[in-house]
């Protein structure tokens, strides 16, 4: 699998650009995995440079409460985080207080929304401001320059393009951060994620796809694929179909699994 360290360190300088440009950072990350969508690059230049930096969980409608507090007790000794939900327009007043708190006694205030690709930082923005002004889609990569939002008469809001750090494409794909066409080996991240989410919370495969999942991750996409139908000639299972079919469905929030 190849890296592609040019293009991550594009995607710094983005990163670094708005770090400047912004007087508040908005780090979007995803509910279901808090912590592999910390990026920790957005963390690091935001210290760096002394931004205040609110940890907005969003996604929230997608894992139960009890997660939702376990997470925020944890990340609250670091930075101030809002529970939030683009889809359910859960947080939006907290998330416009404690932006206004922050900015107190300045004229305009640029809040930059970080975080990785596909997020939901259009979302969140379209969400805090009752209309859509953001393009988005469950495609990962979908915001590419910057654009400059009036939120209200002095705030604004800055959407970018989602910041990747140097990882490998299929890790970034279990964070819903790469498209899953795209990979060369899709059948190895979907048993990646299908490993993971064995040992989180089996039930959740059964209930999504109507299996009895075996313990072994292969075991389980064959199944997956029986189960959809998807053959290939001679009516072998199509495994880099149904791999893909998998990850498509983790990104667009159809497989209900979460870990921290
Ligand atoms: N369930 C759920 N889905 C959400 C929420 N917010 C966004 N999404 C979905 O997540 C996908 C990505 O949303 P975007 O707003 O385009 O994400 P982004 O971070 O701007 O993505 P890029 O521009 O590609 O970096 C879309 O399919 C959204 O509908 C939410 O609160 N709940
Ligand atoms: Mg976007």
């Amino acid at each position: 699998m190849t890296q592609k360290p040019r293009e991550w360190l594009r995607e710094k300088s983005i990163a670094k650009k708005i770090l400047n440009e912004s007087d508040i950072i908005l780090h979007v990350i995803d509910a279901r995995i808090p912590s592999d969508t910390r990026n920790k690059v957005i963390e690091q230049l935001a210290k760096g440079s002394n931004k205040k930096l609110i940890i907005v969980l969003n996604k929230a409608d997608l894992v139960p409460e009890d997660f939702l507090k376990k997470t925020v007790d944890k990340i609250k000794k670091e930075y101030p985080v809002i529970v939030f939900s683009a889809h359910k327009n859960k947080g939006t007043k907290e998330l416009i207080e404690t932006i206004k708190n922050l900015s107190k006694n300045k004229n305009l205030i640029k809040v930059g929304v970080l975080g990785y690709p596909n997020v939901g930082k259009s979302s969140l923005i379209n969400t805090l401001k009752k209309k859509k002004v953001a393009s988005t889609s469950p495609k990962p990569g979908m915001t590419r320059g910057e654009k400059l939002i009036k939120l209200d008469k002095n705030i604004y809001l800055i959407d970018t393009p989602g910041i990747i750090t140097l990882e490998f494409q299929d890790d970034l794909a279990l964070k819903g951060s790469y498209i899953p066409d795209k990979l060369e080996y899709p059948v190895e991240t979907a048993l990646k994620l299908i490993e993971k989410i064995l040992k989180t919370d089996k039930e959740v495969l059964a209930k999504t796809y109507q299996i009895q999942p075996k313990d072994e991750p292969l075991e389980t996409l064959e199944q997956i694929g029986e189960k959809l139908n998807y053959k290939i000639k001679g009516g072998e299972i199509d495994l880099d179909r149904t791999a893909k079919k998998v990850l498509w469905d983790w990104i667009k929030g159809h497989i209900k699994a979460y870990w921290e």
